[in-house]
């Protein structure tokens, strides 16, 4: 892609109504553009990072199991009056009028429409356990949408959920997920430390928020340091392995805001191992029995031939926020120098050419390293703009792309200088740059 014909609207300095470095970087390299308070268009480098994230998580999702689903938007006023939420969710929830005046909105999150799904289909235990999930954006009406795509109105959620016989099975099903979340986060780039939370106007009383450090993060938590070195490798989907994993890293104490006890902190915490910071919530996870089982009659055949609720669980992930909060954890702000994690990157490489005006054999040179990278499924952005050298690399610095290859004075016959950003320049040949992208490609 030439830079020239993409469409990457550039500011030239910071916008002033940017709170935090996610929100800035978003706005001045154009990867969004608000329509309205807290709702978003996604313009093509934002769209493309979002769109990678969510194949990585559609991937774990799938390596445990889920089956995935398209639900709509929007949904009915009366499978919410079943569970009686819809007086309970409050404002937060947009409620609409269809011609016919009925109740309608536009759904915050999915439980009582996928239990009606399940309802209509599933009868008996045999067809246990059963583990759906979509990607879907979803509306919640926040009172202070903030922080661009942070905290918005309108986002794009990965929501699973999970059917069980038992609570026994249902807690392996949870398992399953936190697993699959570890990973899912690990092949983003972030450390997301599982904290027990509150359950809000989900329900249940078992739940783990998903939380990456970051100053600029609204959650407030409270963690044994140690955690952080605890790794997920080895853990095998069954229940033992998973029980284990999560067992490990219950031992440590971590918690959100709402859950922060301080003698509890003080007594199973050493002073030197007390962490007290913030952080963004990337994820959570929730069990609730039957909450939405039995008001709503989802229930299946046992064994014996009595019946009984199935026990569910609900899965999330901000697909949306998660963007934000890769920016947050990279975007080195004093220097203006982003480098996005390979899995995500809206590029592989970036190509800067020094065009001059008599002289085409810079850009005719990075049109062939180009076609020599795509045959490889390396994806290059090439700056064939007339701009001088340093503001290329400004433009560049922005976009994010992991690698460089700059092609000018230094470029000497097959050997062009190649950089990963943030390390020393080296003279490498193609076939060079090919291999050390792709090895990087493959460990992701
Ligand atoms: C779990 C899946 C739920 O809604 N029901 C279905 C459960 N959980 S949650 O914690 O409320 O949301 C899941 C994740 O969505 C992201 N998120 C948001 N992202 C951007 N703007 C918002 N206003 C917003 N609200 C929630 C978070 O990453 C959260 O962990």
């Amino acid at each position: 892609m030439y830079i020239s014909q993409s469409f990457i609207p550039i500011l030239k300095n910071n916008p002033s109504e940017a709170k935090i470095k996610s929100h800035q970087l978003m706005l001045r390299v154009g990867m969004i553009k608000q329509s309205s308070a807290g709702i978003y268009s996604w313009l093509p480098l934002g769209f493309k990072v979002m769109k990678k994230i969510e194949q990585i998580v559609r991937e774990e999702q799938n390596k445990i199991g889920a089956q995935e689903i398209l639900m709509p938007t929007i949904q009915s006023s009366e499978i919410w009056k079943e569970s009686g939420r819809y007086q309970d969710y409050g404002e937060e929830m947009l409620r609409i009028k269809d011609r016919q005046d009925r109740e309608m909105l536009y759904g915050p999150t999915n439980e009582e429409l996928v239990t009606d799904i399940f309802r209509a289909s599933v009868k008996s235990y045999k067809s246990l356990p059963q583990l759906l999930y979509h990607i879907q954006w979803k509306f919640r009406d926040e009172i202070r949408p903030r922080f661009g795509i942070m905290r918005c109105r309108e986002f794009y959620m990965k929501d699973a959920y999970s059917f069980d016989i038992s609570d026994e099975e249902a807690l392996f099903s949870y398992n399953k997920f936190f697993l699959s979340y570890l990973k899912t986060f690990k092949r983003l780039d972030l450390t997301a430390i599982p904290m027990a939370a509150d359950t809000g106007p989900i329900g249940g009383n078992l739940s783990h928020e998903f939380i990456i450090l970051a100053e600029t993060g609204e959650s407030k938590i409270y963690t044994d340091k140690r955690i952080f070195d605890l790794k997920s490798e080895g853990t095998n989907i069954e229940k033992k392995s998973l029980e284990d994993l999560r067992k490990k890293f219950e031992e440590f104490y971590s918690v959100t805001d709402e859950k922060f006890n301080k003698d509890e902190f003080e007594k199973k915490v050493l002073e030197t191992n007390r962490l007290k910071t913030k952080g963004i919530e990337v994820g959570h996870i929730f069990y609730f029995g039957d909450k939405y089982s039995k008001p709503m009659g989802a229930s299946v055949d046992l064994p014996g031939g009595k019946k009984d609720f199935v026990k569910m669980g609900s899965y999330g992930i901000g697909v949306s926020r998660l963007v934000g909060a890769i920016i947050e954890a990279k975007y080195d702000e004093k220097n203006e120098i982003m480098k996005w994690p390979i899995s995500v990157a809206p590029y592989d490489i970036g190509i800067i050419p020094m065009i001059n005006k008599n002289d085409s054999s810079a850009l005719e040179k990075a049109n062939k390293i180009n076609s020599e990278l795509e045959k490889n499924n390396i994806d290059a952005i090439i700056d064939d703009t007339d701009e001088n050298f340093s503001s290329k690399v400004k433009k560049m610095n922005l976009i994010g792309a992991p690698y460089q290859i700059i092609i000018g004075k230094q470029t000497d016959g097959d050997l062009v200088e190649f950089k990963e950003v943030g390390e020393e320049a080296q003279k490498l040949n193609i076939i060079e740059i090919i291999s050390k992208i792709k090895k990087q490609k493959v460990k992701n």
